[in-house]
Order: structure tokens, then C-alpha cells, then sequence
């Protein structure tokens, strides 16, 4: 159906999410396309919507292409789609099938990337271009992707360090104040060498440099507000203008455990609240959040149950916030562990000297512990905007390259990895208490 549709001359409307992920997997399809003699439109949907937001698809339809592929943005089931014949291509758990031409989908799958150059590699000779599958497979698995072939390839092809540099630049073009996925869409498929977009070169890539920086700058104020322990929920409120909260939320998830972590972005987009919520316990998210509003539909508690959000208003959110009140108050006797149960009774505190208590006794209990499977999971995306593609090894790197300005080489990485994994083992032989008071924002680990 592709292949005929690029072969008529389409157009071919590619659509995509705006993270490393559906973004290499858009510019590997923008390439298949047009050797198959086809033209493309690229579209993204703005700041804050999804791909079934109705003015996206408004836009969509009137964008004069002939068939849609629709990269990596989830598919809701029982959505319709029937307007233009459309293929999806995901690899995000789905509650069923959406009603369109062809539901390429596989939950098992490391990523759209992957699945998107297994679809086209038959019908379009695009092996050069097979290292935009790694961007996206490390983008959304990190490390746990490097055994998967394209990325042995591209490790092999251009060293080790140029494709996870890309994966982090792109995933900023996604995340920055006034997103710009298309800049990144635009150096991804004019490039014949991920180290060109490392180093900087050339407009498009220096802007994805300026990107990193700014998103880097976000996360780092945003890791400095303390949480707010209510009841089995611990609520950390940022104002900024970038996609930070799914990143936050996720550093802060086993250091505050077992508490239910909601990060709540009210600077995102003017008059909403982008909610990020997860944990480091095996906790159904998405129920635990209906539980507090059970009426509210759309985008609230979408996504996975163990990563999830919501996009409402000031309204709602403070209803919410009065839902955690209650529901605190009605469990009030319950231990929940001996860190949170300090933290809750400090929390009352007005003054300095209480806050600052609080903050030192809500340190992590297991600080030295290794990621679990389920944790790697939980990052992983889906239909909401919102989700967590962001890893806090690849947060880290971005941290360290706005300090440093400009990429790094290899070495230096390494030697940095290493000290950290010291500092981390310091850490661990310290007393408890000596630990947190020194680390109060969440650190990588
Ligand atoms: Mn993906």
C-alpha cells in the first residue's frame, strides 16, 4: 500500500511523535519514500497535543497527502483514523486495534525505529540509512538496545559515542520551551553520518546544540524543588516552559519510594497542568489516579500503568490535589515505611529549620540499588505526549555536555562514568543520614 502510494507519487503524509524514537523512524521513511519515487509531508502535533487531538488531524487531512504513516505515537483503540488510508507502525502496549488500513504492531518490539526499517527494507533499498534505527532503539532502551543488530552496526560504523550524542540532541528538539521536532527530523535526514550532528555542524545541528542546553538548564532548576509528601503520594510542582516533568518524575521515583511520585509542569502550556506520575513500586498508576478523580476522561491517567499523566486544568488540578487530601486523611494511620512516615509528620513543619528536615529525611532508603527491568519498562512511551522517553543515564550526558559546551570524546565519558560509579559507591558506605542531607536533589545512578 506504501510502495503503491509513494510509486503514484503520493504525497505521503509521515507522522510522528517528537522524541529520538519517532523521529529517526520518520526520517528513515522519508528516505524509503522518496527512493520509491514518492514526495512526503511531515507532521508532528504542537506543543501539548496527540496525534488524535482533532485540530492535528484537521491539519492532517487538509495537508493534501494521498496516505498517512503514523510513526510511534500509540494507537487508541477503536479510534478512527478512515479519512485517509493510514498504516501505523508502534510498538506501545494498546488496549486494541485502531481502525485503519494496517496496525503494524508489535509491544515486544525495542522500538518503531526498528520496526519501521524491517518493514521497509524490502520495498526500498535504504541499508545506508539503517543507522537511524539505532538513534531511536537507544533512544528508547538505551544500553538494554546495544545487542540489537543496526545498532552493532552503527557502533561499529561510527564508534560509540556519535549515536547515543544524537539520541540525546534529538530527544531536546522534542522537549525544548518551543519544540522544534522538524529541526531534527530535517539533520537527521539530511545527514549520511551521525557524527556530523554531534560535532555541531552546520545550522540545523546547532540548533539542536541550543536545544540540549536550554532543556538541560530546565531539568537542573526543576531538580532542585523539594517534594511534598501527601499520604501514599509525593507532589513536586515546577513552572517550566520544557518537557521536563516525565524526567523529573522518573529521577525522583525510587529515591522517594515507596511514595507515588506526580510531578506537575504548570509552565508547560499557559493555563494547563502536565502531570507525570510514576513509581519505583509495582503500583498501578493509572488506577491509583482514578481513584482520585474517577470521572475525568481524555488524557487523564493515559498511557501505561506504570508511567503515566494527565493534561487538565487549574480547576481539575486542584480538585485533584484536595482528592490526595482526603484520601491521606482517610489512610492517615497507614506506615508506609519509615523514611515517608518521618517525611509526613515533618511536612506539618512551617518553619526553615522543618523544611530543611524533611528534605534530609526524605532521602532514598536503597540508594546504591541497581534499575530494575520494570523501571527500564516504565520509561517507556506512549499515546501521551507526556510520557517519559527521557532516561537519567541520557539526562546525565546532557547535564555534563551543557557544563563542558560541546561534545566530549569517548575517553572523557568513560572517565566520567567511572567517577561517578565511585562516588555512588562512597556513598553507599556513608550513614544514611550524612547522604541525604548532602544530596537532596535526585542524582542519576
Ligand atoms: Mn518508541
Amino acid at each position: 500500500m506504501l510502495a503503491g502510494a509513494a510509486r503514484r507519487g503520493g504525497p505521503v503524509a509521515v507522522v510522528y511523535h517528537a522524541d529520538a524514537d519517532g523521529i529517526s523512524a520518520a526520517a528513515l521513511a522519508c528516505t524509503a519514500i522518496e527512493r520509491l519515487g514518492g514526495t512526503v509531508v511531515t507532521l508532528t502535533p504542537p506543543k501539548g497535543k496527540n496525534v488524535y487531538d482533532e485540530t492535528f488531524r484537521a491539519r492532517l487531512e487538509s495537508s493534501g497527502a494521498k496516505a498517512a504513516l503514523v510513526l510511534d505515537t500509540g494507537g487508541r483503540g477503536g479510534s478512527s483514523w478512515r479519512r485517509l488510508p493510514t498504516v501505523i507502525v508502534d510498538h506501545h502496549a494498546a488496549d486494541g486495534a485502531p481502525d485503519v488500513d494496517v496496525f503494524v504492531h508489535d509491544e515486544h518490539a525495542t522500538s518503531t525505529s526498528l520496526l519501521v526499517l524491517d518493514l521497509l527494507r524490502p520495498l526500498a533499498p535504504i541499508e545506508d540509512r539503517a543507522w537511524l534505527a539505532a538513534v531511536g532503539a537507544l533512544g528508547d532502551r538505551g544500553d538494554a538496545a546495544r545487542s540489537e543488530a543496526p545498532v552493532r552496526a552503527a557502533t561499529a560504523r561510527f564508534g560509540g559515542a556519535s549515536v547515543p550524542e544524537v539520541v540525546s540532541l534529538v530527544n531536546a528538539s522534542g522537549r525544548a520551551g518551543d519544540p522544534a521536532p522538524e529541526i531534527a527530523l530535517e539533520a537527521l535526514r539530511a545527514a549520511d553520518d551521525p557524527r556530523t550532528i554531534a560535532r555541531g555542524e552546520g545550522a540545523t545541528a546547532a540548533r539542536l546544540h541550543a536545544m540540549r542546553v536550554e532543556v538541560a538548564e530546565a531539568s537542573r532548576r526543576a531538580r532542585r524543588v523539594a517534594p511534598r509528601i501527601r499520604g501514599r503520594w509525593a507532589i513536586i510542582e515546577i513552572h517550566e516552559k520544557c518537557r521536563v516533568h516525565g524526567i523529573i518524575a522518573s529521577a525522583w521515583a525510587r529515591r522517594l519510594a515507596p511514595s507515588i511520585v506526580l510531578v506537575a509542569n504548570k509552565g508547560y502550556v499557559e493555563g494547563r497542568v502536565h502531570l507525570s506520575v510514576r513509581s519505583h513500586e509495582r503500583t498501578d498508576l493509572r488506577a491509583a489516579m482514578r481513584a482520585l478523580l474517577p470521572d475525568e476522561g481524555g488524557d487523564y491517567a493515559a498511557g501505561h500503568e506504570r508511567a503515566t499523566g494527565a493534561i487538565i486544568d487549574v480547576p481539575t488540578y486542584e480538585r485533584m490535589l484536595r482528592a490526595i487530601d482526603d484520601e491521606a486523611a482517610r489512610l492517615g494511620g497507614v506506615e508506609h515505611g519509615r523514611a515517608r512516615s518521618r517525611a509526613t509528620s515533618s511536612a506539618r513543619g512551617s518553619s526553615a529549620r522543618a523544611r530543611r528536615r524533611r528534605r534530609m529525611e526524605i532521602a532514598p532508603p536503597s540508594w546504591g540499588e541497581r534499575r530494575t527491568t520494570h523501571e527500564v519498562e516504565s520509561w517507556r512511551e506512549r499515546a501521551s505526549e507526556d510520557a517519559p522517553e527521557a532516561r537519567d543515564t541520557e539526562e546525565a550526558r546532557q547535564q555534563a555536555r551543557a557544563r563542558g559546551g560541546g561534545a566530549r570524546s569517548a575517553a572523557a565519558a568513560r572517565a566520567s562514568r567511572e567517577r561517578r560509579r565511585v562516588d555512588r559507591r562512597a556513598e553507599r558506605r556513608q550513614p544514611a543520614g550524612d547522604r541525604a542531607g548532602r544530596n537532596r536533589a535526585p542524582r542519576r545512578s
